[in-house]
C-alpha cells in the first residue's frame, strides 16, 4: 500500500491546520474570560500581559515541536518502508557520516539556543516585580485562603467556597477586589501546611509555604471576575478552597474599600498574628 505524495501533503496540511487551530489559544472568548470552559483543551484566555506571553510562547514551542514530530515521523517512515529486508535485501556497511553526525548535534543545540531567548525573557518577566501600585497578602490556610490589604486600612478577611453561586466549585463569598490596569503585589505565604496561589488567567502560580513569603505579580488589563485555585495538594478539603479575583475600575476600587474596612473591622491586623502563631 502506497500512499500518493500528494495525499501525504494533504494530511501534513490538515495536521498544519490542526496546529494552527491549537495556537489561537486566548482569543474571542471574552464570554467566558478568567474560568474554565467545557472542552476546554487550549490556555485559558489572557488577562495579563505576563499571560499574552505565556500563550505565545507555548505556542511557538507548540509549532516547533510539531515540526520535529512530523520531522521524526517522516524519517521513521522512509526507514520503515525503503530498508525493510525485502526492499533492500544486502545492507549498507556504512557506519559514520561526518556531516550528518555535525548537523544532527549543531541543529538541536541551535533549536534549544532559539527556545531559550523567549524562554528566559518570560521568566525575567514573571520575577522581575515592577513597582507595585497595591499589595495584598494571600495565606493559605486548610482549607480556604485568607486575603489582607495592608495599603488600604490593613484589613484581613477570609474567602471561603460558596456553594450557592456559580460558577460550581470556584465562587467565594468574599473576593479578591483589585483595580484594572494597575500592578498588583501579591505576597504568599501558608499558615499550615503547603497551597498554591493560581490564576490561570493572570498566568500566576506560586507556592504559598508556612514560614516564608513569596512573592509574584499580576496586572489585569480586563475588568470581570477571574478564577483561580489552591494548586498544591494541601488535604482533605484541596479542591474546595478556590481563588476568585473581581477586577474593577479605579472608582468601583474606592468604593468597595470604604466599604471593606468597615465589613471587616472586627478583624484588624489579624493577617500578622494568625501567620506568626502559625511559624511557631
Ligand atoms: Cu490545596
Amino acid at each position: 500500500m502506497k500512499m500518493s505524495r500528494g495525499r501525504i501533503s494533504h494530511r501534513i496540511l490538515g495536521f498544519a491546520a490542526a496546529v494552527a487551530t491549537l495556537t489561537a489559544a486566548g482569543t474571542a472568548r471574552a464570554d467566558v474570560m478568567g474560568q474554565p470552559s467545557p472542552w476546554e483543551h487550549r490556555l485559558q484566555a489572557a488577562a495579563t500581559p505576563v499571560m499574552e506571553h505565556i500563550t505565545s510562547f507555548h505556542n511557538l514551542l507548540l509549532w516547533i515541536i510539531s515540526g520535529i514530530v512530523l520531522f521524526v515521523l517522516a524519517l521513521l517512515i522512509i526507514v520503515v518502508v525503503k530498508f525493510n529486508a525485502r526492499n533492500n535485501p544486502v545492507p549498507s556497511k556504512t557506519t559514520h557520516n561526518t556531516l550528518i553526525e555535525v548537523a544532527w548535534t549543531i541543529i538541536p543545540v541551535l533549536i534549544l539556543v532559539g527556545i531559550a531567548v523567549p524562554s528566559f525573557r518570560l521568566l525575567f518577566q514573571e520575577l522581575d516585580i515592577p513597582k507595585a501600585d497595591l499589595t495584598i497578602k494571600a495565606t493559605g490556610k486548610q482549607w480556604y485562603w485568607s486575603y489582607a490589604y495592608p495599603d488600604n486600612g490593613k484589613f484581613e478577611f477570609d474567602s471561603l467556597l460558596a456553594t450557592d453561586k456559580q460558577p460550581r466549585l470556584l465562587a467565594v463569598d468574599n473576593e479578591i477586589v483589585v483595580p484594572v490596569n494597575k500592578v498588583i503585589r501579591v505576597q504568599v505565604t501558608g499558615a499550615d501546611v503547603i497551597h498554591s496561589f493560581a490564576v490561570p488567567s493572570f498566568g500566576i502560580k506560586i507556592d504559598a509555604v508556612p514560614g516564608r513569603l513569596n512573592e509574584t505579580w499580576f496586572k489585569a488589563t480586563h475588568t470581570g471576575m477571574f478564577y483561580g485555585q489552591c494548586s498544591e495538594l494541601c488535604g482533605k478539603d484541596h479542591a474546595y478552597m478556590p481563588i476568585a479575583v473581581r477586577v474593577v475600575s479605579d472608582d468601583e476600587f474606592a468604593t468597595w474599600v470604604e466599604g471593606a474596612k468597615k465589613k471587616f473591622a472586627s478583624n484588624p491586623d489579624r493577617s500578622f498574628a494568625s501567620v506568626g502563631a502559625a511559624a511557631q
